[in-house]
């Protein structure tokens, strides 16, 4: 291997592991609005982080979102710009204070790239999580808009009906593609080659 080709893999190399080692990108949301808050239990707790920590959520009411009666509703998200989405990781009302049935069951996400015309993109029935800390549950789906609108169409009881956190992601990086792994696995053989050649005209 001429000491070109060597640099040309060894970059090759390094790129992929620059792919690999990316993380799954999670899509800022710029607002949150919803049909409903009850009083106690602010909107902008589904999007800030609140209770979050090592993917799990704490339960606390005072990191939560609910509405102020009734066992539906709806929220609408403004990613603040169109973004390329494949899916959404929800932490669902689940353990913690009042009531675990507060739980989203049947969800109904729509999209829009104007906040006034929604289009269908999938329909999920979401695990009550009576635990608590509470897990995210990943929903997939392709779709690309600007407004996310989350139709919540039943809970497990009657009375309120809440959320814990809600991402959005774009998918980016994550676990490398068959064809990054074939990549990957040239980069490391051609490395070793031109290693293999240095060590024997060394010696
Ligand atoms: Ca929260
Ligand atoms: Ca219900």
């Amino acid at each position: 291997m001429t000491q070109r080709n060597s640099i040309l893999a060894v970059a090759a190399f390094a790129s992929v592991l620059a792919m690999g080692s990316a993380q799954a990108a999670i899509v800022p949301i710029a607002g949150v609005t919803a049909s409903s808050t009850f009083f106690s239990y602010d909107v902008n707790n589904l999007i800030n982080g609140s209770g979050l920590s090592g993917g799990l959520h704490d339960g606390d009411f005072h990191n939560k979102w609910m509405t102020d009666q009734g066992d539906h509703g709806l929220l609408i998200f403004d990613l603040g710009s169109t973004k390329a989405l494949t899916g959404a990781t929800v932490w669902n009302y689940g353990g913690g204070c009042c009531g675990d049935d507060r739980s989203v069951q049947d969800l109904h996400i729509l999209g829009s790239n104007d906040g006034a015309t929604f289009f269908h993109i999938k329909y999920f029935t979401l695990d009550q999580t009576p635990t608590d800390p509470i897990p995210g549950q990943d929903l997939a789906f392709a779709a690309s808009y600007r407004y996310l609108m989350f139709d919540l169409l039943d809970n497990y009881g009657a009375d309120y009906t809440g959320l814990s956190e809600v991402q959005f992601s774009d998918g980016r990086g994550g676990v490398p593609e068959p064809a990054t792994w074939a990549l990957m696995l040239t980069g490391f053989g051609l490395a070793g080659a031109t290693l293999r050649r240095r060590a024997r005209a060394v010696s």
